[in-house]
Order: C-alpha cells, then structure tokens, then sequence
C-alpha cells in the first residue's frame, strides 16, 4: 500500500472513501464531523440516523468504523470511526490504532482503494498531535488491507510538515 500525506480539507478528496472523526451519536459535531455533515449533506445524516435505529441504538462505540454514502461530496463512502478522548491517566493509544484499523476493515468490505484519513483524535478530542500522527502512520503501514492507496489529510502547514517527516522515517 501507498501513503502519502497531503495538506488540505478531507471534504474536498476525490476518493473512494473518506474518514470521519466522529463522535458516538453518528448524529453531527463539529471539526471534520461539522464539515461532513455541512458538506455531505442531509442523506449522510439520514443513514447515520438509521444505522443509530438499527444496528447501533447505544452508539457506535469507540474504535469502531462503519460506513454511510458520501451524500453530495466527490468521495463515494464516509467512513464514520470514534476516536478516544486523550486522557493523562489512562493509555487509549489502542482504541486511536483500532479506528484506523478498523476503518481499512470497513474500506475492504466496500471495495474502496483509495482512502483518505484525517489526523483522528487530534482536534476536540485533545489526542498530542505528533504521537497523532505517529499512531496514524504506523497503524495504516503495518495494516493488513486491500487498500492500495491511503492519504492522511492534515488541516494545517504545520501538521503537514510534521507528518511528512515522520512518513519518510517509516
Ligand atoms: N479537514 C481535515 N482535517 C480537519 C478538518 C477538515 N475539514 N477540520 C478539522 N480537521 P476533530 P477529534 C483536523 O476535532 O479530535 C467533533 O465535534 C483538526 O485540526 O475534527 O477526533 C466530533 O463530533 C484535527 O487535527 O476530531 C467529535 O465530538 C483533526 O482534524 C469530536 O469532534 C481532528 O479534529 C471528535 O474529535
């Protein structure tokens, strides 16, 4: 698999599936969540509400992935996953590594081979952005996957330039 990172807005990839930093209720928030559900669209938001009827009436758990049509955004699929909220006393580095791998899970059911990911965890949910990126590049290059080509979209020049660094010492 290829990765590359790139710097811009995860609404604006024209790829098979794009991530969402989403929270449990699957029902909208905002950073990438806002900007899905604003951009994406009410169809987005209508199977979130399904799926919350349906198969997850407590929530999509944290670590979890599951996918919903990418309403009016150039990807096919939004990949809903819940990152955990960073905590000083309790090691949830595991379940920031399970969003990324399950996420792929989810991408190889749909037959989607170009994925992109935004830095989950690392925004409202106060995950340190340069361990962000560490988990996020390790998790997708040692992810076994038929994902052939997955992007990291970091929002700011200074993210970008972080990641870009610690993905040519992969
Ligand atoms: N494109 C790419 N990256 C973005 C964008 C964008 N449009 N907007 C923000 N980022 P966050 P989390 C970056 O907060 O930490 C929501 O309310 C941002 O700078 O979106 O997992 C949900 O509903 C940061 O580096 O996600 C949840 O309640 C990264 O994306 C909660 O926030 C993730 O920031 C999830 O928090």
């Amino acid at each position: 698999m290829r990765i590359e990172c790139v710097h811009g807005d995860i609404t604006e990839q024209n790829v098979d599936a794009i991530v969402n930093a989403a929270n449990s209720s699957l029902l909208g928030g905002g950073g990438v969540d806002g900007a899905v559900h604003r951009k994406g669209g009410d169809r987005i938001l209508a199977e979130c509400r399904r799926l919350r009827k349906n198969e997850y009436e407590h929530g999509l758990p944290t670590g979890q992935a599951v996918a919903t049509t990418a309403g009016d955004l150039p990807a096919r699929w939004v990949v809903h996953t819940v990152g955990p909220v960073h905590s000083e006393s309790e090691d949830r580095t595991d379940l920031l590594r399970s969003c990324y791998h399950n996420c792929l899970a989810v991408a190889d059911d749909l037959g989607a081979a170009f994925v992109a990911f935004p830095l989950i965890s690392a925004g409202v949910y106060g995950w340190p952005v340069e361990d962000a990126i560490d988990q996020a590049l390790q998790t997708i290059n040692t992810t076994q996957t038929s994902v052939a080509l997955c992007r990291l979209v970091l929002f700011t020049k200074e993210t970008h330039r972080l990641a870009q660094d610690r993905l040519i010492r992969l």
